[in-house]
């Protein structure tokens, strides 16, 4: 499963690549045991991104994707749950989220779960966006 959609995204992001014009790019990426399977995504500037999030744990968690200064800001945060902005999700217990985003700059960004221990227990990646 795990294998499956990080080939599946792989696929698609190859397709995207070779297309004349960049096509709408979807990435999926699951989390179990609290880790990302995809801790390194390449997306294209521009164009929009449907990261499709699936938590297979009993417990939620966030995926928010930003630069260094978004971060520190999240590390001191005191939210209780996201939803309401593109960047910061909430992924309930056993659900899936999605979240479309259109990255203007290349550049690279950081996702991170910002619950308490999180981060230092490994659920960090970094998208790189080309331009
Ligand atoms: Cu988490």
């Amino acid at each position: 499963m795990r294998l499956a959609s990080r080939l599946l995204a792989v696929a698609v992001l190859a397709a995207a690549a070779s297309a004349c014009a960049p096509g709408p790019q979807t990435v999926t990426i699951t989390i179990h045991y609290s880790l990302f399977d995809l801790t390194d995504v390449t997306v294209q500037a521009g164009v929009p991104v449907t990261f499709v999030l699936v938590n297979e744990d009993p417990i939620d968690h966030e995926w928010l994707i930003g630069d260094e200064g978004f971060h520190d800001k999240h590390r001191s945060g005191t939210h209780a749950a996201h939803g309401d902005v593109p960047t910061e999700v909430t992924i309930p217990a056993l659900a899936t989220v999605e979240t479309t985003i259109t990255f203007d700059e290349p550049g690279i960004m950081a996702f991170i779960c910002h619950l308490p221990g999180h981060e230092a227990y490994g659920m960090v990646g970094t998208v790189t966006v080309e331009g």
